[in-house]
């Protein structure tokens, strides 16, 4: 067939292709979710249905893309990790971006009655995102450990600061006050002894974050702490990933 004569404005795309053979990671985020959890009044510092909310977004996002192998999401982020040797729409960027970081926040939306039942949608949310690639297993568990680091400062500290402030009477500027200098050890003795609040024994979901990994990769005789089949190939779970155990005895990453 005869090309148009304004077929030459394909010539002003830019190629996207991502370096063959590395780690690809999408992670998305929740467009100010400071915002959107204040509106809809989720539970502070955790609010169950919204984490179990995203993760249903996640495991919706995995059946539907199958070169995904595991993700990570912890507060109003995830991130998805693809084969190695993905050639999914050619390893172009914005193809990848784009088709995962709209299916979540679609998925967001349609599932978000059944974790809300009582509690209408009062405005559509959405999702930013971006794609790094990662050279080196070495890298990628880097990548991965530094989100669940960052998970369990943020949750130690929320949880710290909402106790002092829910339970111990103090008002925000207050709180923020006591533990602006404490390290973790400080913390958890607030908690314990102004609170009886044992950290170690608060929800794993909270302090870990979910790991989502495909049933193939992951062998059958290894306990999986708190593991939660999905029935669709996909195991759940609240787990360490920044220490060896899980990736030596899996024999992934290593
Ligand atoms: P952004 O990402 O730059 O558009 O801005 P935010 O506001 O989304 O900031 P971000 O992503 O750094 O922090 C996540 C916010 O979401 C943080 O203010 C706490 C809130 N959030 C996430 N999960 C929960 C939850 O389960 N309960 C409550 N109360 N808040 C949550
Ligand atoms: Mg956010
Ligand atoms: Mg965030």
């Amino acid at each position: 067939m005869a090309k148009s004569a304004f077929e030459y404005v394909k010539t002003f795309e830019c190629s996207d292709q991502i370096l063959p053979n590395t780690w690809i990671v999408v992670r998305i985020d929740g467009k100010n979710f400071h915002k959107f959890s204040d509106s809809h009044k989720f539970k502070k510092p955790n609010d169950k249905r919204c984490l179990d909310l995203m993760n249903k977004s996640a495991v919706t996002v995995m059946n539907d893309i199958k070169d995904i192998i595991m993700s990570y999401g912890q507060s109003d982020e995830y991130s998805f990790i693809f084969e190695r040797s993905t050639k999914l729409y050619k390893r172009r960027l914005s193809k990848l971006l784009t088709n995962v970081c709209s299916l979540f926040t679609s998925s967001f939306v349609f599932f978000w009655k059944d974790f809300f039942p009582d509690d209408t949608l009062l405005y559509p949310p959405s999702f930013d995102g971006r794609v790094v690639c990662y050279p080196t297993n070495k890298n990628l568990r880097d990548y991965l450990s530094w989100r669940q680091a960052d998970c369990h400062i943020n949750n130690l500290y929320n949880t710290t600061f909402w106790a002092l402030v829910q339970e111990g009477g103090l008002c925000r500027a207050e709180a923020e006050k006591k533990i602006r200098h404490t390290v973790s050890a400080e913390k958890n003795e607030i908690l314990f002894s102004q609170f009886g609040i044992n950290y170690n024994e608060e929800n794993a979901q909270f302090k870990k974050g979910t790991f989502i990994i495909r049933e193939k990769l992951h062998k059958k005789d290894i306990e999986m702490e708190n593991g939660i089949s999905t029935g669709s190939g996909l195991i759940l779970a609240f787990l360490d990933i920044i220490g060896n155990k899980f990736w030596q005895k899996n024999g992934i990453l290593n």
